[in-house]
């Protein structure tokens, strides 16, 4: 059973616990607020991304895109990475201070679909890349490899528009795979085999990743005989 929020959370639509009572916070109306604006930047990206993959798959037919998951973060764990933060629970610092409140998550069979999603995504003209992470040509020392970036992109709403951030995750189903069992040793608390555990997970990843290399490159030949 996985128990932490981030997986929980992510699911492959909407969340309809984003209205859940922000009472940790400053102004629960204006956080509120805050939340569903979140969650309507999360339905703007995803529409990119559900097109892009839609577009791709006529032309080429192969569909880059396998899923895509969406979670706007609990009220709980915004305030929590504001406090880490030494920040007051305010709908201010949430905007000012975190760019991952609303996190989209795309799962890709392959390496290269990562990049040239990304890519077709971030030169958007109502898309400004923020910041981009590239985790699968810099690992993280534990093995973990996905593509992040921060992304604003403005919501239409009655009084005008207003730009907010998203995260978005790119990774291959073997990252993934990799990513949500590691993600359970982070929450687990007095593992006995803790380094044991980290040391085998570390070997996967390189073993994911080499897999990742040559699924890619027999795709490649595969198309390249066509
Ligand atoms: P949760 O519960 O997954 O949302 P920042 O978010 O900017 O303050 P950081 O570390 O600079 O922190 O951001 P980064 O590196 O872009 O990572 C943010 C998210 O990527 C994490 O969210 C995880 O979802 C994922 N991630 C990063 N590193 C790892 C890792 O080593 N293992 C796994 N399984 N996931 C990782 P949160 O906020 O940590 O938590």
């Amino acid at each position: 059973m996985i128990d932490n929020e981030f997986e929980k959370t992510f699911i492959r639509t909407s969340n309809p616990n984003i209205f859940k009572a922000g009472t940790l916070f400053d102004n629960p109306e204006a956080f509120h607020e805050l939340m569903m604006h979140y969650y309507c930047a999360i339905r703007e990206v995803t529409t990119k991304l559900e097109v892009l993959n839609d577009e791709l798959s006529l032309k080429s037919r192969h569909s880059p895109i396998e899923d895509i998951r969406s979670r706007v973060k609990s009220p709980e764990s915004i305030a929590e990475k504001l406090h880490k933060k030494g920040l007051e629970p305010t709908t201010a610092n949430i905007v000012r201070n975190l760019d991952d409140v609303a996190g989209i998550r795309v799962i890709c069979s392959f390496v290269d679909d990562i990049f040239d999603i990304a890519n077709m995504l971030a030169s958007q003209d109502d898309i400004t890349l923020i910041e981009s992470k590239n985790y699968i040509k810099f690992p993280k020392d534990n093995g973990y490899r996905s593509l992040h970036l921060i992304v604003e992109i403005p919501i239409f709403l009655s009084g005008g528009k207003k730009p907010m951030k998203v995260e978005v995750q790119i990774r291959t189903i073997a990252m993934d795979f990799w990513a949500s069992l590691e993600h359970q040793l982070k929450y687990k608390k007095n593992i006995s085999n803790a380094e044991e555990i980290s040391l085998e997970l570390k070997k996967c990843a390189d073993i994911i990743s080499a897999t990742d290399l040559r699924m890619q490159d027999i795709r490649n030949k595969l198309n390249n005989s066509n």
